[in-house]
């Protein structure tokens, strides 16, 4: 049977950079998750008959959320919905899926890196056929229609059995469950060189990959220690975890200290890494050194070629803004296109589609290639690894070399969490406000060459982004960046991003901080961010 629910609408049902996210209590309220997904489904057209993905992050009330959406999807006239085994799919995975089935779209539940349980963050975010998520014309239709939802469409059946591999029907729909990890597992085995690999393992090659109880972990021990043969116990904290064991599943240095202290000790395997809560983010530690994701995208660019799916080349390379320069040397120097697109995932899509891209990547620990639409932390993991494989040096050469082959863009993001709103808002718009006149200012010794509020045209659709984040450029190819995170579920959070090329060689060793300094204390000076938002310090550097 299918009901007709009348409901209110909720005004804070805005989609961030990724999507809906907000704590569990907020989405517990009554009709709260149904609102939303109403809107979704209003917002669409055509889907009548057609396949819908559903796959979450294994979070805690990811299970209830997938028996609302299985009764709506089918309430509201899809055909079939293809869910994952136990309602898990990592975002790559889910976006696979989409892509390889057909399907008319996805709804991916996860709050990615953010902390899971009862009083922890959620999050929904629809993908669309091209297995991306819904670009922004999408999102701001989507929010328009939660302010005005009068009622939504529910069926009417018994919960369906998510552990349980097969095809099943519901509410007059067909429901396959299917294995998370088999199609995703069969698209890296498609892409990459696994029998160098394979070898590389067997000739005693070591590696630590960190799941943090997230959505990576049956994934990783699949393919890592399975498929490519890395040590039994290569892979730790594999089962995902409603609460990720009580962690924050975000792969930086703060919350992977425990892997990054292994891999700076004496003990440190040959590699390290760590995915985050759905997946699509990465971490890369050598022996002794951190890669950033910064870096880690030029070299992965620069690499490509030794792996099988790249070996005809790349089309091009593209960047959120806020991502340093690194990637740009060597998209030059391979002649392909550069694009700097506005920060979140879904701003790469079009690039994709068109195919003026082949590699994507963010600051924030996100890389992926034209394989799915989402960035895929495992995916970046393996191509590492094709790349160690196949140039037989360890990451630390290869990172050093590269560096002095391009030259070093020294790079940091510090956060300032849980900023009053109102607070983070002035000192936005006190920064634009007095961005024409910083021009020809000197700070710290450094002078400005330009600032702007950074404003995107996207070359294929060309739509407009405006706002994206205030770019304070100095002569000589160092910057720093503010803007205030949009993925947040308590407060605000400003991130102030740093930048500084440095090409000789003899001063790469420098520690990164220190590297910086002038630019921190200049990023503080133009924008008084201690006397803003009360706090002397950022609480997370990465
Ligand atoms: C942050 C990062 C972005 C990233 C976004 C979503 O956004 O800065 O680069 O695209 O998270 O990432 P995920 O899908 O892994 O949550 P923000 O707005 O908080 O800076």
């Amino acid at each position: 049977m299918i009901r007709t629910v009348a409901t209110k609408p909720y005004d804070d049902q805005k989609p961030g950079t990724s999507g809906l996210r907000k704590k569990v209590p907020v989405f517990q309220q009554q009709n709260y998750v149904e609102n939303f997904i109403q809107s979704v489904f209003d917002c669409l057209e055509g889907f009548e008959g057609k396949t819908l993905v559903i796959g979450g992050d294994g979070r805690y009330f990811n299970r209830e959320v997938i028996q609302i959406a299985l009764r709506m999807a089918a309430a509201n006239g899809f055909g079939k919905v293809m869910v994952g085994q136990g309602g898990i799919l990592s975002t790559p995975a889910a976006s696979n899926i989409i892509r390889k089935y057909g399907a008319f779209g996805g709804l991916v539940l996860s709050a990615s890196h953010n902390p899971g349980g009862p009083h922890e963050d959620f999050g929904i975010k629809y993908n669309a056929s091209n297995g991306g998520p819904a670009p922004e014309k999408l999102t701001d239709a989507i929010f328009a229609k939660t302010k005005t939802i009068a009622s939504y469409k529910i069926a009417d059946f018994a919960d369906v059995d998510l552990d349980t591999v097969g095809t099943f029907s519901a509410g007059g729909i067909s429901v396959e469950v299917i294995d998370p990890v088999a199609d995703y597992a069969a698209l890296m085995e498609s892409l990459f060189d696994f029998a160098a690999i394979r070898k590389m393992f067997a000739s005693g090659f070591t590696m630590a990959f960190d799941a943090m109880h997230a959505v990576t972990g049956p994934y990783a021990v699949e393919i890592l220690e399975k498929r490519l043969g890395a040590k039994p116990g290569s892979v730790r904290n594999f089962v995902p975890l409603p609460d990720f064991g009580g962690h924050h599943p975000d792969p930086n240095l703060v919350h992977a200290k425990k892997l990054y202290d292994l891999m700076m000790s004496a003990k440190a395997p040959d590699f390290g890494a760590a995915s985050d809560g759905d997946g699509d983010r990465n971490l890369i530690i050598g022996r002794g050194i951190f890669v950033t994701p910064s870096d880690s995208l030029a070299m992965l660019a620069a690499n490509a070629r030794h792996a099988p799916g790249y070996a005809g080349g790349l089309k091009g390379i593209a960047r959120s803004m806020p991502t340093s320069g690194a990637a740009d040397r060597v998209a030059a120097k391979l002649g392909v296109g550069m694009y700097e697109t506005p920060t979140g995932w879904k701003f790469f899509g079009n690039l994709l589609d068109a195919g003026m891209a082949t590699i994507c990547g963010e600051e924030s620990a996100g890389t992926g290639s034209d394989h799915v639409r989402e960035k895929d932390g495992l995916w970046a993991v393996l191509l590492w690894l094709n790349i160690l494989a196949a140039r037989q040096e360890p990451v630390k050469a290869i990172v050093e070399k590269h560096w002095a082959e391009y030259g070093r863009n020294y790079y940091s993001r510090h956060d300032y969490e849980g900023v009053e709103t109102d607070a983070a808002n002035r000192l936005v718009s006190a920064l634009r406000a007095k961005l024409s006149s910083l021009r020809g200012q000197s700070f710290r010794g450094l002078t400005v060459e330009t600032a702007d509020d950074f404003s995107y045209l996207d070359p294929v659709d060309q739509s407009v982004s405006s706002n994206q984040g205030i770019r304070v450029l100095f002569e000589g190819g160092s910057r720093v960046v503010f803007r205030l995170s949009g993925t947040g579920t308590s407060g605000a959070t400003l991130r102030v991003y740093i930048e500084r090329y440095e090409p000789d060689a003899a001063k790469h060793g420098i520690e990164t901080q220190e590297a910086l300094a002038d630019l921190i204390a200049a990023a503080e000076d133009i924008a008084g961010i201690r006397a803003a938002t009360g706090m002397d310090a950022p609480t997370v550097i990465t």
